[in-house]
């Protein structure tokens, strides 16, 4: 029997305001912009994926517009009529059809995945190794930006979510500003939660090389990101004598990335993200690389919606090690979803959704009402 071909591949464009904004090292992310990727067969079966962009070009170097351009003016048209026999061999076409671009190809590769998933009636997760857990903890960032309310919040998503563990952005404040509110928040939390910063490429390594050990000696877990991306010689330097958790996150834009992170010392943890490797299998191959470094892994957002949360679940659940649990709090965090069923967390656990495909359906209703009441799309990143 004719294996069905690729009938056509679209991209819907929605900016998404967060519930509470984030302020991060390079700005307040305020509103997310999101871009659905559906990708439809000759049999009328249809995947979904998404790239997910904080803001704009500022976190990264992709934004909703290049990824849009570049899925409907080269993938789009390159695709039509393409087979769509296994993810493997879809990831290597794209990566023929656009150098870089991860967020875009990214993308796209999710929505093979949940199309693929759904025409064999399997989870993804059987697509990429079958699943080592139907569960993955679940980390909360705290962004209110002042230890009193963010010790609030963080008591109210424990009470709610059960969450274990809290993630704090550094470096947008004075560094004694940071290690203050770091400093009371892992207090108020100790024996209840653990505590990481992450700096988003901000501080030098004198000013880190100053902080880390104070940092350590305060209780914080880990340190995502200290140094500017490309930097890995200093964050080896800065490794040296630390006794904490060294997290590689924008250093890794796809597996040869990631092997130079691991190769130079730059990380003990991966953070782990389809949309910043280039999509799903990319991401399986930066968690081999960690494995066989003997590096931790921990699972990533961008803030996706639960498309994109339900994507990185799958990865995440198929991978036998995530040393630092994940991240994906995407849907909790942005005032709409695009499904009918959200990914559920619960008890500081998201539930690893289990039916065909990525196992999340598209509310079109929800999709078509959002798309109506958007206004023209502008970056949400207050720099
Ligand atoms: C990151 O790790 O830089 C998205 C949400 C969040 O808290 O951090 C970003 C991603
Ligand atoms: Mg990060």
């Amino acid at each position: 029997m004719a294996q069905p071909r690729i009938a056509s591949l679209s991209t819907t464009r929605l900016d998404i305001p967060l519930r509470q904004p984030i302020t991060m090292s390079f700005g307040v992310v305020r509103t997310q912009n999101v871009v659905l990727v559906r990708l439809r067969d000759s049999d009328g079966a249809e995947g979904v994926g998404e790239a997910s962009i904080l803001g704009g070009p500022h976190w990264g170097e992709e934004s909703a517009e290049s990824i849009q351009a570049v899925i409907e003016t080269y993938l789009a048209p390159a695709l039509a009529g393409a087979a769509l026999d296994g993810i493997e061999a879809f990831a290597a076409t794209l990566a023929r059809l656009v150098r870089g671009n991860p967020a875009a190809r990214g993308a796209v590769e999710m929505a093979a995945l949940d199309l693929l998933g759904r025409r064999l009636g399997v989870p993804a997760f059987q697509l990429l190794g079958g699943p080592c857990r139907h569960v993955i903890p679940v980390a909360w960032t705290l962004s209110t930006g002042e230890a009193g309310s963010d010790i609030e919040e963080g008591e109210r998503a424990l009470a709610e979510r059960g969450h274990r563990r809290f993630k704090l952005k550094f470096g947008r404040e004075t560094a004694a500003t940071d290690v203050a509110r770091a400093a009371a928040i892992i207090e108020a939390f100790r024996g209840r939660a653990t505590v990481i910063g992450d700096v988003n490429q901000a501080w030098d390594e004198v000013t880190a090389a100053r902080l880390l050990p104070v940092l350590q000696e305060a209780g914080l877990e880990a340190i995502e990101q200290p140094l500017p991306a490309g930097d890995l010689a200093g964050i080896a330097r800065l490794r040296a004598g630390l006794g904490m958790e060294v997290i590689a996150d924008e250093a890794i834009t796809g597996p040869a990335a990631a092997f130079r992170v691991a190769a130079a010392g730059g990380a003990s943890v991966f953070a782990l993200k389809p949309n910043r490797d280039g999509g799903p299998t990319a991401t399986r191959r930066v968690a081999a690389i960690a494995a066989a470094a003997g590096l931790g892994l921990y699972g990533g957002t961008m803030l996706e919606t639960s498309i994109g949360t339900a994507a990185c679940a799958h990865v995440y659940a198929a991978l036998p090690e995530l040393r630092l649990g994940s991240e994906l709090f995407g849907p909790l965090r942005l005032a709409e979803d695009v499904v009918a069923n959200s990914v559920r967390v619960q008890d500081g656990v998201l539930h690893v959704p289990d039916g065909p495909g990525l196992g999340v359906v598209l509310d079109e209703d929800r999709m078509a009402f959002l798309v109506r009441r958007q206004s023209d799309a502008r970056s949400g990143c207050a720099a």
